[in-house]
């Protein structure tokens, strides 16, 4: 495009000063420098997660003690770490489009809580999160913050007394419809879509890329590896999240007070 700078990061740190409304999607690979394992690819470590018999509705039925540990084995990784550079920068993006009457929606595939300890709001949590359990009878729900200790065995629910379990979604369950209406929602609206630090491998999240695709919105990634999206993208930018978003986000730092 005429007078469009050709070093991506300053080609997106360009559009991402004047948009209004952003949606950002974010995988594993955001979480990877607060020192949490991804889940395919290098550095992969979310060892169990594909076993049908940890992570399924069936396995935690046919024995939910153990399934329940396997989750608090995650829950007690994830209190251990803090929200990196790529959260904070995240949390800061939201401020400032907020302060110049726009909208970030932050969509996350992460089960971890890290952008909402790094001071995100309003975040859409795709996959559910280890920070709440509940239960697959009467649907009631409690917080399992980072202050909650670590439990051997699933807790009864306090109104049917059935064991609860995490509430993430695990492969073949539905994601949280009203959840997914809103980042459906923000994808078809957005003027410029960053999906960062997801393989967009697992579907129906990696098809709000499609979908910001098809409405025209300016679409991006950030990634150290190519995806199957890279063709297809405005920009494809190779690097570690938090150095990248602390980047892209110079231009959108408010004047300095006269
Ligand atoms: C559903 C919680 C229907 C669990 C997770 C065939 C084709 C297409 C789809 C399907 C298919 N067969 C089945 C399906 C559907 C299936 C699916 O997509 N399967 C895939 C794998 C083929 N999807 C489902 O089952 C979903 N449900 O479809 O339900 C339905 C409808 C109605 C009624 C009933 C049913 C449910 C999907 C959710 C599964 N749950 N996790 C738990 O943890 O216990 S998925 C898991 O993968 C995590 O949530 C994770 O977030 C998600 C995606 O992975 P990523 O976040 O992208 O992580 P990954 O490691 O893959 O990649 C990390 C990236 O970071 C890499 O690219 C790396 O290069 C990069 N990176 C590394 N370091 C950095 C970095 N980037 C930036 N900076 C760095 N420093
Ligand atoms: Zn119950």
């Amino acid at each position: 495009m005429p007078g469009e700078r050709n070093d991506p990061i300053q080609r997106v740190g360009d559009w991402l000063s004047t948009a209004r409304r952003v949606a950002v999607l974010t995988g594993a690979g955001v979480s990877a420098e607060s020192g949490l394992p991804t889940f395919r690819g290098a550095g992969s470590g979310w060892a169990g997660f594909n076993d049908a018999s940890l992570a399924s509705p069936d396995g935690f039925t046919a024995n939910p003690d153990r399934v329940w540990q396997w989750h608090e084995g995650l829950r007690a990784r994830v209190a251990e770490v803090t929200p990196n550079a790529a959260h904070r920068a995240l949390a800061e993006l939201g401020r400032r489009l907020g302060a110049r009457g726009g909208r970030l929606t932050l969509i996350t595939q992460n089960i971890d809580g890290l952008h909402q300890r790094a001071g995100s709001e309003g975040v859409l949590e795709l996959h559910g999160s280890l920070l709440r359990a509940r239960c697959m009878a009467c649907r009631q729900r409690i917080a399992m913050g980072i202050d909650v200790p670590i439990t051997r065995t699933a807790p009864a629910c306090g109104g049917c007394g059935q064991p609860l379990r995490p509430d993430v979604v695990w492969f073949g369950e539905a994601l949280p419809a009203e959840t997914l209406d809103q980042a459906v929602e923000s994808a078809a609206d957005c003027e410029l879509f960053l999906s960062v630090g997801t393989s967009a491998v697992v579907y129906p999240a990696a098809g709000l890329i499609d979908l910001a695709l098809r409405s025209g919105a300016r679409t991006v990634e950030i990634n150290p590896q190519p995806t199957a999206y890279t063709p297809r993208l405005a920009a494809s930018i190779r690097g570690p999240a938090g150095d990248i978003l602390a980047r892209l986000i110079e231009p959108c730092r408010p004047p300095h007070p006269a």
